[in-house]
This record gives C-alpha cells, sequence and structure tokens, in this order.
C-alpha cells in the first residue's frame, strides 16, 4: 500500500511544476500534496492490476482523479460551501491563499486533470477518450455536483426528498461518485469486459455508501489529530448525516453490512490492498 501512495505522491509532484504565476500553481499543489489517504488513485491502480493492466498505464489517470477529489475538497472548505478552516491537518487552501485563489486553484485542477489523462496516458485514443468521458461524467451537475448541492439545501431543512431518499443521493453523488470513477477508469485501462466494469462498478456504490458512513460516524467519535479537520462540524451545522437520521448504533450496522457486501464482491479477486483498506475501515468503526 506504501509503495502506492508513493509511487502516486511522486507523480503528483512531477506532474505539477511551479511556474509563473507561482501563487495559482502553489495553491493547487498545496492541497493536492498533504498527506491523504491516497485511497481513489490507489483503487484505481489495483482494480488494473488486478484486471491484469499495467499500474504505469494507469498512473495519470489515478493522479487525475486525486486533483478532482482535492479541487473538491479545497471548494468543500469554502466559506461558501462547508467553511472548515482545516483540511488533511494544516489549514484550508483558501486560509492560506485566500478565497479567490482557492476557488481558481479548484477551477485549475478541475480542467488540468483530464488535460493529464490527455497529455501523458499512452493509451490507444478510444481508451482516453472513455476515461475522459467517465471523469466528466463523475465530476459533473449529474453526479458530485448535485450530491454537494443537495448537501447544501438538506442543511438548510429544503428537502424534495424524504429524508432517507435525500441521503442516500446526497452520498451516492458526493462521495461514491468518485470511487465508481475510480475503479471504472481502472477497469477500462486494464481493458475489462462490461460485466467486470459493472462488478467493480458495484463494488464501488457499496463501498461509497459505507466510506461515507464512516465519515459521518468519525465525525461523532473521533479528533482533530486523527481526522486532520474540525470534528462534530455535522452535528453543529444539523447535517444529514446516517448517524443524524438513524443514530450511531443505526448507522454501525448499516456500515457493516454494506462492508460484508464489499467484502463479498472483492474476494473473488486477489487482492491484499482492497482487502486491506476495508479491513482498516472495519477495525476503526467496528474494533474488528
Ligand atoms: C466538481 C466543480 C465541482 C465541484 C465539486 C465541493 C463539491 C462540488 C463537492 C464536495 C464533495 C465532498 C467534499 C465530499 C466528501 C467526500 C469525503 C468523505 C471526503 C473525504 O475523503 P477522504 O477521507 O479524504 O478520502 P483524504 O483527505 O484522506 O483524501
Amino acid at each position: 500500500m506504501q509503495n502506492l501512495i508513493d509511487l502516486v505522491d511522486k507523480r503528483l509532484d512531477e506532474y505539477m511544476p511551479v511556474i509563473y504565476p507561482e501563487d495559482i500553481f502553489r495553491a493547487m499543489k498545496y492541497t493536492v500534496t498533504l498527506p491523504g489517504k491516497r485511497l481513489r488513485p490507489i483503487m484505481c491502480l489495483e482494480t488494473t492490476r488486478i484486471l491484469g493492466g499495467n499500474i504505469n498505464d494507469a498512473l495519470p489517470t489515478a493522479c487525475a482523479i486525486e486533483m478532482l477529489h482535492a479541487q473538491s475538497l479545497i471548494h468543500d472548505d469554502l466559506p461558501c460551501m462547508d467553511n472548515d478552516d482545516f483540511r488533511r491537518g494544516k489549514p484550508s487552501n483558501h486560509k492560506v491563499f485566500g478565497e479567490a485563489n482557492a476557488v481558481l486553484a479548484g477551477d485549475a485542477l478541475l480542467t488540468f486533470a483530464p488535460q493529464l489523462i490527455i497529455e501523458k496516458s499512452d493509451l490507444p485514443a478510444e481508451t482516453t477518450l472513455k476515461l475522459v468521458h467517465e471523469f466528466t461524467k463523475w465530476a459533473g451537475a449529474y453526479a458530485l455536483i448535485a450530491g454537494q448541492v443537495v448537501d447544501i439545501e438538506s442543511e438548510g431543512g429544503k428537502f424534495v426528498k424524504s429524508p432517507e431518499e435525500t441521503l442516500n443521493f446526497i452520498h451516492m453523488n458526493k462521495t461514491a461518485a468518485l470511487f465508481r470513477l475510480a475503479v471504472r477508469s481502472g477497469a477500462i485501462i486494464a481493458n475489462a469486459d462490461d460485466k467486470t466494469l459493472e462488478t467493480f462498478d458495484g463494488f464501488a456504490q457499496k463501498f461509497g455508501l459505507a466510506f461515507q458512513i464512516y465519515d459521518d460516524i468519525m465525525d461523532e467519535i473521533s479528533t482533530f489529530e486523527e481526522l486532520g479537520k474540525t470534528v462534530g462540524k455535522d452535528k453543529n451545522s444539523g447535517k444529514l448525516t446516517y448517524v443524524s437520521l438513524y443514530g450511531l448504533d443505526e448507522a454501525k450496522c448499516k456500515f457493516s453490512s454494506l462492508m460484508q457486501d464489499c467484502y463479498g464482491i472483492i474476494d473473488k479477486y486477489p487482492s491484499e490492498i482492497f482487502r486491506g483498506i476495508l479491513d482498516k475501515l472495519q477495525k476503526r468503526i467496528l474494533g474488528e
């Protein structure tokens, strides 16, 4: 796992030289290179590997997905959104570079990421086109952005659908979307057939939901030191989360059930990495 993280970190650094005007490149690199878990790029690389592809072919896309994730974190932390002063254990992007540069750094990452897939992937044109299509699909208004919009709406008490449906919509779009992007991209790079791609997509949907429940529970039970961001924020802002809707115990049950589904799917593949990720999350929440 650490080898893959190092590989991704090295590439992320290489892909973003700081040139004039330096402020924008510094702001972009700041959040991207802070120590995150790198779950999405690792899941992209590992999907490619276990499906018989070459992880070198997947590195530009894996890094592009981490840039998209960093972009979403930068914008999520802005005062007009979640208004969080800390991220990955350090002051949020806008706290260091100012709001204008943080907005621009997010925009720049969002546009630079697909550019990277096109310029650095040494893959057949049709594969690259599929990757850019996946990227734009999951980053856009029909997925990630939709999740964030409904998240913000729900915080203000606006519900068009039931709270259960609203929560599911938020989690599927705000969180599961990027895990789906990661494994679908990995499968496309490995030239997987449609059935295999759908199997991995199904895994990512379950994992994404489980991961957001994990995130919701951690907001309740964890510390700033462990999370690297303000804790207890969801509760204080009246956010709709699994914990606020169902309570801590029910949230843990739902998490556990989704994790079992994830193990069931991934057990068919020889992957220490996927199992390691599941084990780590499960141990932290359920202690087993
Ligand atoms: C695409 C234009 C455009 C906007 C994005 C701001 C926004 C719209 C979406 C926010 C999405 C968001 C912040 C979802 C939270 C998902 C989540 C659980 C993040 C934490 O992921 P970790 O724990 O973070 O993997 P690290 O720091 O470890 O990478």
